[in-house]
């Protein structure tokens, strides 16, 4: 299936880059009242939580994963940032769960071996603001478990996340696992290992679709059927 990436821009408001850095230091700062405020006057102010995820928090942390790879900050510093950020996005949840809910259901989880789980985090919170089941399974969970669970909840969705491009085969040999059992299931994949190159790996899959970020995301749920085949299992 073809999915325009980047075409239709769902953001509501840009964030200026002032505040953006501001931001950026409060966490390099480890400031975590600082910088949950932050967040609450932008909700106040009515920006969108998709636009705070991509051009606050998404972005601060590709920032400080620049800083870490040229040795300006310690692993201490990120290890910090993240956890404040993933705290925000907890504090953020009474106002991504309020959304009234649909039929639907998606289980989310991180590729085997893969640590980095705010980006797939965020992507359930998207799913709940469009009134979306979600059952974010996080990082660390083997293939046999994942399948296991989805076997008890049945989702019409299954979403997964990779960052590093050296989980490729690991995930090749989770979609031949979950493929054998739910045959058309739709399969959402995303994180910064696909934007990376070898995305034609995903043609030897039959609807695994790849998205790049929140807003592409956002636009296909305004429209799931488009994705969503009705005889699924
Ligand atoms: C925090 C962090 C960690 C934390 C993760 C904590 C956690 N609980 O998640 C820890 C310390 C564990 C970690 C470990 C490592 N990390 Co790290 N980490 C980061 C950092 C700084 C931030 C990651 C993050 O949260 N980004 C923000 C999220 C929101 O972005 P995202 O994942 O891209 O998600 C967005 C989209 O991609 C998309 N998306 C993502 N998934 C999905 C899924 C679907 C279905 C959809 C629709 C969309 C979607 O939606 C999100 C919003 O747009 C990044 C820097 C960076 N550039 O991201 C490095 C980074 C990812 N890490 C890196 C590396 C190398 C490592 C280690 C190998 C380091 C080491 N030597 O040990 C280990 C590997 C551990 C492992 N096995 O996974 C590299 C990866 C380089 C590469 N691509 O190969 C990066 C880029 C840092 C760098 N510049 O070098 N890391």
């Amino acid at each position: 299936m073809f999915i325009p990436q980047n075409t239709q821009r769902f953001s509501l408001m840009d964030i200026d880059t002032d505040r953006q850095s501001g931001f950026l230091n409060t966490l390099l700062a480890g400031e975590r009242s600082l910088a949950s405020n932050m967040v609450a006057d932008f909700i106040r102010e009515g920006v969108s939580v998709d636009d705070i995820y991509e051009q606050l928090l998404k972005s601060s942390l590709y920032k400080i994963g620049v800083l870490w790879e040229t040795g300006r900050i310690g692993v201490a510093t990120e290890h910090l940032a993240s956890a404040i950020v993933q705290a925000i996005m907890n504090d953020l949840y009474p106002t991504i769960a309020a959304t009234r809910k649909q039929p639907k259901t998606v289980v989310l989880a991180c590729v085997e071996n893969e640590q980095h789980q705010v980006g797939i985090k965020m992507v359930s919170d998207v799913f709940e603001l469009a009134g979306w089941t979600t059952h974010f399974l996080g990082a660390g969970l083997p293939t046999d478990d994942l399948v296991r669970f989805m076997n008890s909840v049945r989702p019409q969705v299954l979403a997964l996340s990779m960052a590093l491009s050296f989980n490729w085969p690991t995930l090749e040999k989770m979609l031949q696992t979950i493929r054998r059992i739910f045959p058309s299931l739709p399969i959402l994949v995303g994180g910064q290992a696909f934007g990376k190159g070898g995305q034609e790996r995903l043609l030897a899959f039959s609807n695994v679709t790849y998205l790049s970020d929140l807003y592409t995301l956002k636009a296909l749920l305004t429209n799931p059927a488009s994705f969503i085949n009705a005889n699924v299992h």
